[in-house]
């Protein structure tokens, strides 16, 4: 049996975006529902970015919602580049705008986005996934949602936000030909690891290897998050604990700069590096957010700290729109993140060259390694160019 219920803003997914989208509404005195697919213990478990920007935690902490970060969060500031030549630093907090990162792993920032919204009595259904989206060309959009007990019910509202990631509904609700993608394969992927270690140096380093790519970046006392390029369509299951901190070993070089700290491996899992843009992140009554309005591979880890930003900017304009009346904000809420989105891409498309080399040898290969190296070398000797890494590896 169906039932029919209103609200203003209905909010699909419960991840940064949704959530902090959420608690903004909440704070504005907006009503709102989220709805989230996943159980709440999944969310709150769920290990995905770390790497918080400056802007984020501004955000978060205007809004009352960095008690946990401020508390348990780590600043780091400094990042380190390890290649054939040898090992350099950059301390980027004492270049460009002086920003640093504030580490705090995104599953307890979700755990403290969600009980934030409770507390603040919102509207938060778990186990309750999205299955579409009607009346996208009418004031009166629809969103149909089963829940866990098998119940199919429609939920009414003035505005859809579809904070769903890139798989989620709010894309494919979208009329063909009304919105733009623009799309890229990198062409790399990443083992994406979880180690039971606490840290093997300051905060990140980068491994440029023959072999490929290996990264370090420091989470918790107690884990860290590894990466290490490996083969497009390979076996998570191929790459043992001992396999895993041999190529770790090698590729950070560890006989020169110090052993790595080893522990069980928690998590492997292959993401391929790809990134996608919409444009408009608008289409009516609906308004996409996070992943669900671009996809940024994780070379400069910038995905949360978009989905951030993209949710204060909407959430301004919402309560600007339902509260004065004034609809500019929210007309122009595309045209204002879409310049910033870009932004993140190209960082994130020049991290992407400057830690990869290209595969196999011959004359191109060699002539795009040395490439790579003088990309290195630039930006390890050029203090503009090092001013620059700073303000874009940081701000969003
Ligand atoms: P999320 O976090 O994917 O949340 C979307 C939510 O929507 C739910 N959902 C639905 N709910 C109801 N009905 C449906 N039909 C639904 N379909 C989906 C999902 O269950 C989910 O809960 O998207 P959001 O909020 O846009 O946030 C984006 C970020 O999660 C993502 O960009 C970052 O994790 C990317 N990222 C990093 N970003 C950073 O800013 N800093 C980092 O250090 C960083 N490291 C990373 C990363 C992503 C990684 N992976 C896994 C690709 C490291 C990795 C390995």
């Amino acid at each position: 049996m169906e039932t029919e219920e209103r609200t203003t803003v209905l909010i699909i997914g419960a991840g940064p975006a949704g959530l902090v989208l959420g608690n903004l509404l909440a704070a504005a005195g907006i009503d709102c529902t989220v709805l989230e697919r996943q159980s709440r213990s999944h969310v709150e478990q769920r290990a995905r970015a770390g790497f918080l920007a400056a802007n984020t935690v501004r955000v978060l902490t205007a809004a009352g919602l960095a008690d946990g970060l401020l508390a348990h969060g780590r600043q780091h500031d400094t990042c380190a580049f390890r290649t054939d030549s040898g090992e350099f630093e950059l301390g980027y907090g004492a270049l460009g705008n002086g920003e640093v990162h504030t580490v705090y792993p995104q599953q307890d920032l979700v755990r403290d986005l969600v009980a934030e919204f409770l507390a603040r009595g919102g509207d938060l259904r778990f186990e309750a996934a999205a299955l579409g989206i009607t009346g996208l060309d009418t004031d009166r959009p629809a969103v149909t949602v089963r829940t866990a007990d098998g119940t199919v019910r429609t939920l009414h509202a003035r505005y859809v936000a579809g904070c769903d990631g890139r798989h989620g509904v709010a894309r494919t609700a979208l009329p063909a030909g009304a919105v733009r993608r623009y799309r890229r394969d990198h062409g790399v992927s990443w083992l994406a690891l979880l180690a039971a270690a606490p840290q093997s140096m300051a905060a990140v380093a980068y491994g440029v290897h023959r072999d490929g790519f290996a990264g370090h970046m420091a989470r918790t006392p107690d884990v860290t998050r590894y990466y290490l390029q490996c083969p497009r369509g390979d076996d998570p299951a191929a790459w043992s604990d001992d396999r895993i901190w041999d190529a770790l070993g090698t590729r950070l070089r560890a006989d020169r700069h110090g052993p790595l700290h080893r522990g069980a491996i928690l998590e492997r899992r292959i993401v391929d590096m790809g990134s996608d843009v919409l444009d408009p992140i608008q289409y009516g009554p609906l308004f996409l957010v996070g992943d669900a309005a671009g996809l940024i591979s994780p070379s400069a880890a910038k995905g949360a700290n978009l989905a951030v930003m993209e949710a204060e900017l909407l959430a301004t304009a919402l309560a600007a729109r339902l509260h004065g009346g004034d609809g500019q904000p929210l007309a122009r809420y595309s045209a204002d993140c879409l310049p910033r989105i870009w932004r993140a891409q190209e960082f994130s498309h020049w991290m992407i060259n400057l830690l990869h080399g290209p595969a196999g040898d011959g004359e191109e290969a060699d002539f795009l390694r040395a490439l790579q190296h003088a990309r290195l070398e630039s930006l390890r000797t050029s203090r503009r160019h090092q001013d620059h890494f700073a303000e874009n590896y940081v701000g969003i």
